[in-house]
Parts: structure tokens; C-alpha cells; sequence
């Protein structure tokens, strides 16, 4: 087989990636791991900048979104019983999108089969070969069977646990970690938020923080523990800290019912450096992760897309390959600014096991701050909407 461009992986970065190429005359091959099923299983982001949205419109995939996304303008942050509100919009002119990443995935993978576009499921070994020469292919195995795709370029659009930055030789990798020492506990549950907007909730219990998908489907969280498994947390234990962290006039009207999803997320920061070797291309969680604090990570994807979307463009279209050539080190200068964002985010909020006195009467100096000055809430709002691309 032969394709332009060979995507390994079919997340949202691999799918976005397929489309806005297709649309413009690229052909790509996408391989997935998982089942399109197993993909759409997976309960993640929720918080769409307005850069994703958009971009997703020039993909000719945006109707639904744009039919049933909530847009809001603001956030709520709390510790304890006090709260504030900063209001984006105010700050910025540009609201946040709520629309949950599996729908946005489930409206790509709808595209790329409407248009006949190959997606692959279920593929094993998937191998990158000659990455850094001008004849790069990919090898993998469906159902016992080996395949060979030869092509001009492949994207790395495979997560953070993906072959394709192993592919890179260490010798030229450089990778940057910071493990968090607590977890996110996350539940869904068919029952209306609890407010109209998000609560960042600190606290001294730690951090929660209520979000929703649609009006009669809510996406809660909780700070956890590392060790803990989500089958130690009952429904009803995990309601009553949630409860124990918002401000009390919150924890009052919360509306609680049997949890329909509860899984947990560790919490990391990671970049690889560079996101490019030879013609293979890195893109989202495959070259950096983030804290989800901040509702960045699949944002960054996307930003990673639409550099690499319109480096592709030039290079087929135009004979142009500066976009391409300056891949990499344009989208690093946006993934360091939102993993700044996402870090200090979750240093404002959460609680840390080895934090002293003062390091709690900083943390909450940082939210008074906050709270009291109108330029710390245009700067949070900057980050929260986005930065431009
Ligand atoms: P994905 O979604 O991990 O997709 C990668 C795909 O590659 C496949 N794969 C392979 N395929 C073939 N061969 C291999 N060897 C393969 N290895 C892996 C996988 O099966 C998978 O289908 O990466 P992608 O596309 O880069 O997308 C990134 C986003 O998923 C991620 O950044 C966000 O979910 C992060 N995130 C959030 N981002 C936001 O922008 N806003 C949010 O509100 C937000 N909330 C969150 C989040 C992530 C969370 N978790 C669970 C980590 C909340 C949570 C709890
Ligand atoms: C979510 O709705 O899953 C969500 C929203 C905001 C975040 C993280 C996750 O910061």
C-alpha cells in the first residue's frame, strides 16, 4: 500500500489530522490500536478552545457541535465557602466551548466513513521505518497478517503511550517530567450540574472540580490519592467529599445519582523535544501532556494539528516546506506556554502531602490575588481560551 501521509493513531489528533487532509486532496491512512468502539469509550476533555472549534468547522465537522455545544463565558474558582467569578469574555472577548471529546471524536469518525476515508482498527506491531530518510514506511499486523505502508510523511498521533516517539533515537530526544503526587477521580452521572458554569474548587481536603456534558449529564472530580483503585470509592463516598470541598450554598443543591463512569487520571507534565525527526511528525499527547487543570491537552493537540495541517498543505500545494521546517519549533513555543499554564494551575488548587505552612499561606495569597486583581483574572482568562495559534 501507499499513502501521502501514514497517521499512527486514531485519537482525536490522528483523526482532525486525516480530514482537514482529505479536504484539501492529502491522502492518509490511519492506524488504530483499539476498536472505533473501545475509542469512544474513553471519557476525557470537555473544554474546547475556540482555535479547536474552529478548526473543527474547517474540517466540515462542526454542525452538531455547533448545534449542541454550551458556550461559557466564565468560570467559577473557590476555596472553601469563598468564591469568584472570572468571566472570559469580559477579559478576553472569547468564550470556552463544553463538548465532551468523545462526541468530538464520534463526529470525526462519522466524516472519515462518510468520505471513505481508511482508518485501520485493531492494528498490532505497528513498526516506523526510515524516519529519516526520503522513503519512510510503516509496517503493522491485522489479524496475523503483516502489512507495508510506504509513504512521504508520518504523524505520531498515537498518546503518550504510542511507538511513535520511541521511534525518535535518544540521541536526539530530550525529554521533560514532572509527576504530580495525587490523582484526579473522575464520575459521570445522569444528573443536571450543579451550577451553570465550572467550579475549581481548592480546598483543605484538596481539589475538586464540577463540569458537565450536557444538561442532564455531569462530569465531577476529585483530588485522589495515587494508591487508591476507583472500585475503593462507592458512589456515595465520592458525593460526600465532592460535597465536603465546594462551597456549602454548591454542596447543597448538588444533585447526586449512580455514577455511570468512575475512572482515574494521573496527573503529569511531560514534553519531548524535538517534535520532529527526518519526515516523522509528533502531535498531542504523543509529544506532551498536561496536568488536566488548565483543559489543555486536547486543545494542545489541536494547535499541534493545525501547524502541522497547514506545514502539509504548503509542502503539497505550494512546493512550500517552511511550514514544515518550522514545525516543530512553532508548536513547542505554544505547548511550553500552556504547560506553564496547566502547571501553575494545578499548583494553585491542589493540595500537596509534603506542603508546609507557608507554603499553604502562599498558595492562598496566589487566590486572593487572584480574586482581588483584574489583571491576574485576564491573564488566567488569556491561558483558559487560549492562546493564539
Ligand atoms: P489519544 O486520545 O491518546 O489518542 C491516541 C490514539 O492512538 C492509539 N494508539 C495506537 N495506535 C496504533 N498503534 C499504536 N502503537 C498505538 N498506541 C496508541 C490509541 O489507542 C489512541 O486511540 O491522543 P491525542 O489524539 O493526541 O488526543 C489527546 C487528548 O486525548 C488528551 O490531550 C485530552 O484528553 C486531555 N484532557 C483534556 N484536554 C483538554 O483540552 N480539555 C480538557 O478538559 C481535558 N480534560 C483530559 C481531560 C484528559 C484526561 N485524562 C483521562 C488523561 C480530563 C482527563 C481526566
Ligand atoms: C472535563 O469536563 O472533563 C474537564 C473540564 C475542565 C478541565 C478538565 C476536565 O480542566
Amino acid at each position: 500500500m501507499r499513502t501521502q501521509v501514514a497517521i499512527i493513531g486514531g485519537g482525536p489528533s490522528g483523526l482532525l489530522l486525516s480530514q482537514l487532509l482529505h479536504k484539501r486532496g492529502i491522502d492518509t491512512i490511519v492506524l488504530e490500536r483499539k476498536t472505533r468502539d473501545y475509542v469512544l469509550g474513553r471519557i476525557r476533555a470537555g473544554i474546547l478552545e475556540t482555535g479547536f472549534v474552529e478548526l473543527m468547522r474547517e474540517a466540515g465537522v462542526a454542525d452538531r457541535m455547533d448545534r449542541e455545544c454550551f458556550v461559557h463565558d466564565g468560570t467559577v474558582i473557590s476555596y472553601g465557602d469563598n468564591e469568584f467569578r472570572i468571566d472570559f469574555v469580559e477579559h478576553t472577548g472569547t468564550p470556552v466551548v463544553v463538548y465532551g471529546q468523545t462526541e468530538v471524536t464520534r463526529d470525526l469518525y462519522d466524516a472519515r466513513e462518510a468520505m471513505g476515508g481508511k482508518i485501520v482498527f485493531e492494528t498490532e506491531d505497528v513498526t516506523i521505518h526510515d524516519a529519516d530518510s526520503d522513503a519512510p514506511y510503516v509496517t503493522y499486523t491485522t489479524h496475523g497478517q503483516e502489512h507495508r505502508i510506504d509513504c512521504d510523511f508520518v504523524a505520531g498521533c498515537d498518546g503518550f503511550h504510542g511507538v511513535s516517539r520511541q521511534t525518535i533515537p535518544l540521541t536526539v530526544r530530550r525529554e521533560y517530567e514532572k509527576v504530580y503526587p495525587f490523582g484526579w477521580l473522575g464520575i459521570l452521572s445522569e444528573t443536571p450540574p450543579v451550577h451553570e458554569e465550572l467550579i475549581y474548587a481548592g480546598s483543605d481536603r484538596g481539589f475538586a472540580l464540577c463540569s458537565m456534558r450536557n444538561a442532564n449529564l455531569s462530569r465531577y472530580y476529585i483530588q485522589c490519592s495515587l494508591s487508591d483503585s476507583p472500585e475503593d470509592w462507592t458512589d456515595a463516598a465520592f458525593w460526600d467529599e465532592l460535597k465536603r470541598r465546594l462551597p456549602a450554598e454548591h454542596a447543597e443543591k448538588l444533585v447526586t445519582g449512580p455514577s455511570i463512569e468512575k475512572s482515574i487520571a494521573p496527573l503529569r507534565s511531560f514534553v519531548t523535544e524535538p517534535m520532529r525527526w527526518g519526515r516523522l511528525f509528533l502531535c498531542g499527547d504523543a509529544a506532551h501532556i498536561v496536568p488536566p487543570t488548565g483543559a489543555k491537552g486536547l486543545n494542545t493537540a489541536a494547535s499541534d494539528i493545525h501547524y502541522l495541517y497547514h506545514g502539509m498543505v504548503q509542502h503539497y500545494l505550494d512546493g512550500d516546506d517552511s511550514g514544515l521546517d518550522g514545525y516543530s519549533e512553532k508548536a513547542l513555543a505554544r505547548i511550553w506556554k500552556a504547560e506553564r499554564f496547566s502547571w501553575w494551575m494545578t499548583n494553585l488548587l491542589h493540595r500537596f502531602p509534603d506542603q508546609s505552612e507557608f507554603d499553604l499561606k502562599m498558595q492562598q495569597s496566589e487566590i486572593d490575588f487572584l480574586r482581588s486583581n483584574r489583571e491576574a483574572q485576564s491573564v488566567l482568562s488569556q491561558n483558559y481560551v487560549g492562546l493564539p495559534y
